[in-house]
C-alpha cells in the first residue's frame, strides 16, 4: 500500500534483478583449488563435478582427471543450466606448492594468473568494441589446509594473505576423514583464531534475508567455515544404498553425509546459495580493486606491473634463500620434535590404559573371590 515501505521501492528486489541480468546474459563462473601438494585438490574436483553435472548426459569419466601430480594450471569447463539460468562454469586446478625449497615459490604463479585475469579483462574493456569479452576472473578460491598439525602453517598465512586481498578465499581443511570429530572441531577453532589473528581477508558471506529459513540456513553455511571436506571418485555400497566415499575397515567416510564432512555446504554456497554474491563481490570488491590500483599506478595502455614478482638481486636472493633453508630446517625440526613428543604421549596413554584395564581385571578377580567368600560364609552357618 505505502509506497515508501522498504520493500517498495525495489531495493529488496535487487538479487532478483541481478539474477535476470545474469540468467540472460550467461554468466562466466569460475573457481580454482589452491594449495599444498597431495592435499587432494584434483580429487575434489571430479567429486564437484560428479555431484553436481551427474543430471547431464555427459558421462562422468569425461571429468574425472589422473590423479597423477598436477604439474600445471588446468582449466575444465562444463555448462550449468537451470530452468532459465545459464553458467558457465570453469574450475582452475593449479599444481600444489610446498614447504621445500625447490617448489616453495611455486604459489607466486597461482597469484599472477589470478592478477592476470583481472588485466585482461580491464584491456577488454578498454577496447571500443566490448562484445563477446573473454571472462576468467577468479570468483572463488578454495584453499586446501593440511589436516595434520595444530593449524595453518607460516606458507599459509603468506598465500592465503595473498590471496585473500585479491579474490574471495574460502579456507578448506582437506581429507577430513583424516580427524576424529573431537580433533576436527579443535582444528577448525585453531585455524579461525589464526585467521583473525593474521588478519587474513576470507570470503564473508551474506547471511541476512528476507525470511527467517534462508537467513538461518546462510548462517549455518557460514558456521561451519573452514568447510572440512572428503573427496573421492569412489561409489561404495552401503546396505543396497550407492555412496561417495572412502572406505575403510572400522567403515565409510561418506562425501554427502553433513555428520562426516562440510562437502555438501561448500557445494551448496558455490553453486546455490552464493554464487551470486561471489560473482557480484568479485565485479565490485576485487576487480574493482585491482583497476583502481593499476590505474593509480601506470598510464593508460602502459603494460601492467608485476605486483608478486620481486625485483632480482643476487646478493638479496642468496641471503633469502640461506635464511628460507635455515627456516625450513627449524620448522622440520620442530615438526618432527612435536612428532616425538606426540608419539610418547601416545605410548603413555596406552600404557595407562593398559594398566587400567589390568587394575579392572584385579578389582573383578577381587569381587569374584569376596561373592565366593560370602557364598562359603553362608552355606557354612547354614550347616551350623
Ligand atoms: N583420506 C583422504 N585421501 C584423499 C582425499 N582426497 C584425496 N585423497 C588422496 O590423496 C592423494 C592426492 O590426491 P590429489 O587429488 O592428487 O591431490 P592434489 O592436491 O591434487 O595434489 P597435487 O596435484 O600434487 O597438488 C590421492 O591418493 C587421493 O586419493 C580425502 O578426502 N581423504
Ligand atoms: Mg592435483
Amino acid at each position: 500500500m505505502s509506497s515508501t515501505s522498504p520493500s517498495g521501492v525495489g531495493i529488496a528486489h535487487l538479487p532478483n534483478q541481478k539474477h535476470k541480468i545474469i540468467s540472460k546474459k550467461g554468466a562466466h563462473y569460475t573457481l580454482m583449488v589452491c594449495g599444498e601438494s597431495g592435499l587432494g585438490k584434483t580429487t575434489f574436483i571430479n567429486t564437484l563435478f560428479a555431484t553436481t553435472i551427474k543430471d547431464s548426459r555427459l558421462p562422468e569419466k569425461r571429468f574425472a582427471k589422473q590423479l597423477d601430480k598436477t604439474v600445471e594450471i588446468e582449466v575444465t569447463k562444463a555448462e550449468l543450466e537451470e530452468k532459465l539460468f545459464k553458467i558457465k562454469l570453469s574450475i582452475i586446478d593449479t599444481p600444489g606448492f610446498g614447504d621445500y625449497v625447490n617448489n616453495r615459490d611455486s604459489w607466486i604463479p597461482i597469484v599472477d594468473f589470478i592478477d592476470d585475469q583481472h588485466e585482461n579483462y580491464m584491456r577488454q574493456e578498454q577496447q571500443p568494441t566490448r562484445h563477446g569479452k573473454i571472462d576468467m576472473r577468479v570468483h572463488a578460491c578454495l584453499y586446501f589446509i593440511r589436516p595434520t598439525g595444530h593449524s595453518l602453517k607460516p606458507l599459509d598465512i603468506e598465500v592465503m594473505k595473498r590471496l585473500g586481498s585479491r579474490v574471495n578465499l574460502i579456507p578448506v581443511i582437506a581429507k577430513a576423514d583424516t580427524l576424529t570429530p573431537k580433533d576436527l572441531a579443535k582444528f577448525k577453532e585453531n585455524v579461525r583464531e589464526v585467521i583473525q589473528q593474521y588478519n587474513i581477508s576470507v570470503y564473508a558471506c551474506a547471511v541476512d534475508s528476507d525470511d527467517e529459513d534462508t537467513t538461518a540456513r546462510n548462517q549455518n553455511i557460514v558456521d561451519a567455515s573452514p568447510y572440512a571436506v572428503i573427496g573421492s571418485t569412489e561409489i561404495i555400497n552401503i546396505d543396497g544404498k550407492q555412496v561417495r566415499g572412502r572406505e575403510y575397515s572400522w567403515g565409510v567416510a561418506e562425501v554427502e553425509n553433513d555428520d562426516h564432512c562440510d562437502f555438501k555446504k561448500l557445494r551448496n554456497l558455490l553453486i546455490r546459495t552464493h554464487m551470486l554474491d561471489l560473482i557480484s563481490s568479485t565485479e565490485e570488491m576485487h576487480y574493482e580493486h585491482y583497476r583502481q590500483q593499476q590505474m593509480a599506478n601506470r598510464k593508460f595502455g602502459e603494460p601492467k606491473v608485476p605486483r608478486t614478482k620481486k625485483v632480482e638481486n643476487p646478493k638479496l636472493r642468496e641471503k633469502e634463500e640461506e635464511l628460507r633453508k635455515s627456516f625450513t630446517e627449524k620448522v622440520r625440526d620442530e615438526e618432527s620434535r612435536f612428532r616425538q613428543w606426540e608419539q610418547q604421549l601416545i605410548q603413555e596413554r596406552n600404557r595407562l590404559n593398559k594398566d587400567l584395564e589390568s587394575q579392572h581385571a584385579h578389582i573383578k578377580h577381587l569381587e569374584s573371590e569376596l561373592d565366593n567368600l560370602y557364598q562359603h560364609g553362608r552355606s557354612g552357618s547354614m550347616r551350623r
